[in-house]
């Protein structure tokens, strides 16, 4: 399926105006997409409210089919929702098509839940003592323009398998693909207004998810700023909170590895999606004595990155999400030591070459700061320790990876480094059965996994006297 085939999802509202959206890959402008008044925002939410009541009564086994049902309707449309991310944000087609894939797995996960989401039985004197997980109410979900289906999927599916609603505000440069899914989730039977996708800007529709008492938890990722600000919001009225936050993760290599395998698998680990990733290993480590040689076997592993046409087989790194993102990443790019870059296309594309940076000290900004683009900076470290605090010397803690032989070594490490999902001999980061999340600044709570359902429900305790 191409741009040119495919059909636009569209949506209701537009009392705040409209936003243009431009094919990353073109720099050209396709579509206008409409923006939500705070009124509109409020009657999504009221909406949102009633098809809750509704849906926390609906049976689990019922429940349960209508997510699976979902799931099956979004592996139909896979080539479909790929076709809209490429557009629209520039992804990869393989990328697109796992994170299509992504959406369906972690619904069919979770529509293991609401049959098996069971409470306790505890011991107590004079009767019997239960616990029940209840669903919170309407969920806002608050989703940035970087993976804008993986993230809302990590955000409705365990929501509405808990028994909540969901009002999902998509990042206003990215909306195609959450309408879609909207759209699916009705086609395969899902109550109406149970998952609304409301279009617009973050201050007016994220603010309004923060601000309506009627929305009892919200669910953000994005940028620290931004997310400091909601978690001040959210305090006026003890909203339940989970943040997914920026990263500044390292990568380290000890040198008793495989050198050159080691150089080979670093750029995937920090330019897949053009480095727009919070889990990109953006900063590499390498131990001071194989430094220079990690150095050469890596720049063949970068030069040789192909960068272009998005859908077009064997393309390595689409472009940057805005005119405006390139721009900040370049000027990143310009204003540091680079050791050797690859190459882009010229033209109206937001394209970036890949680039190897060397930082000139811990306070250079290309070794501090999320750029969130194809650039990595590569430091040496003496021993374990300064490996250990060169990595924790950020205020991020998402991802990181772990590179030694040595058992012992990558465990000491590992529980060493303030990070919450770290590799080791790899540099995998996500799987919706496991949990995710960061330490310090990268975020609060945790996604995915088993216990993510605990997040969008309450226990409730409830004894029943066996005296009277
Ligand atoms: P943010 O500005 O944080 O946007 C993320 C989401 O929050 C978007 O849906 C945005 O809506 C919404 N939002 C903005 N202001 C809001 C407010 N006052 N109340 C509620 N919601 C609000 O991030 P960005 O502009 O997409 O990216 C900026 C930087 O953040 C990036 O360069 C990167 O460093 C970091 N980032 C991190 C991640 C992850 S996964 N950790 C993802 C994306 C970006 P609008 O789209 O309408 O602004």
């Amino acid at each position: 399926m191409t741009a040119a085939n495919l059909t636009l999802p569209g949506t209701s509202y537009g009392d705040a105006g409209a936003t243009e959206l431009f094919n990353p890959t073109t720099g050209a402008s396709f579509t206008q997409i409409g923006a939500a008044s705070a009124a509109e925002v409020d009657a999504a939410i009221e909406r949102a409210q009633a098809a809750y009541l509704a849906w926390r009564d609906v049976a689990p086994g019922t429940k349960a089919a209508l997510l699976r049902a979902f799931a099956a309707q979004v592996t139909e449309h896979r080539d479909e929702l790929a076709a809209l991310e490429v557009l629209n944000s520039g992804h990869v087609l393989g990328n697109a098509l796992w994170e299509a894939d992504n959406v369906a797995n972690v619904l069919n996960y979770y529509a293991g839940a609401p049959e098996r989401h069971a409470g306790q039985q505890i011991p107590v004197p004079g009767g019997v003592d239960i616990t029940f997980h209840e669903p919170l109410g309407v969920v806002g979900v608050i989703v940035p323009w970087n993976f804008p289906m993986p993230i809302a999927g990590w955000g409705f599916a365990p929501a509405l398998a808990a028994g909540n609603a969901v009002v999902l505000k998509p990042a206003e440069v990215t909306p195609l693909t959450a309408l879609r899914l909207a759209e699916l989730a009705l086609e395969a039977g899902l109550p109406e207004h149970l998952l609304q996708v409301v279009t617009g800007r973050g201050s007016v529709v994220g603010q309004r998810f923060v601000d309506h008492p009627l929305v009892r938890k919200v669910c953000f990722t994005g940028s620290t700023e931004v997310g400091q600000g909601i978690m001040r919001g959210c305090a006026d009225q003890i909203k339940r909170l989970t943040l997914e936050l920026g990263g500044k993760s390292a990568n380290i290599i000890f040198d008793d590895v495989d050198i050159e395998a080691a150089a080979a698998a670093a750029p995937g680990a920090v330019f897949e999606n053009s480095g727009q990733d919070c889990c990109a290993r953006s900063r590499i480590l390498v131990q001071q004595n194989v430094y220079e040689k990690f150095l050469a076997a890596l720049e063949p592993a970068v030069t040789k990155l192909v960068v272009g046409d998005p859908a077009g087989a064997g393309t390595d790194l689409g472009p940057l999400i805005t005119a405006r993102h390139r721009d900040s990443v370049t000027q990143y790019i310009a204003g540091a030591d680079i050791a050797y870059s690859g190459s882009a296309p010229g033209g109206d594309g937001y394209f970036v070459a890949p680039s190897v940076a060397m930082p000139r000290g811990v306070d250079d900004p290309i070794w501090r700061d999320e750029v969130f683009g194809p650039v990595v900076a590569v430091m040496p470290f003496a021993d374990e320790a300064e490996a250990i605090r060169l990595a924790n010397d950020t205020e991020f803690g998402l991802s990181g990876s772990i590179y030694t032989r040595d058992i012992g070594r990558a465990l000491r490490v590992a529980r060493g480094v303030e990070s919450g999902n770290l590799s080791i001999n790899s540099h995998s980061s996500v799987r919706y059965w496991t949990p995710f999340g960061g330490f310090k600044q990268s975020g609060l709570g945790r996604e995915l996994g088993p216990d993510a359902l605990n997040s969008f429900s309450e226990v409730k305790n409830v004894f029943i006297s066996t005296e009277n």
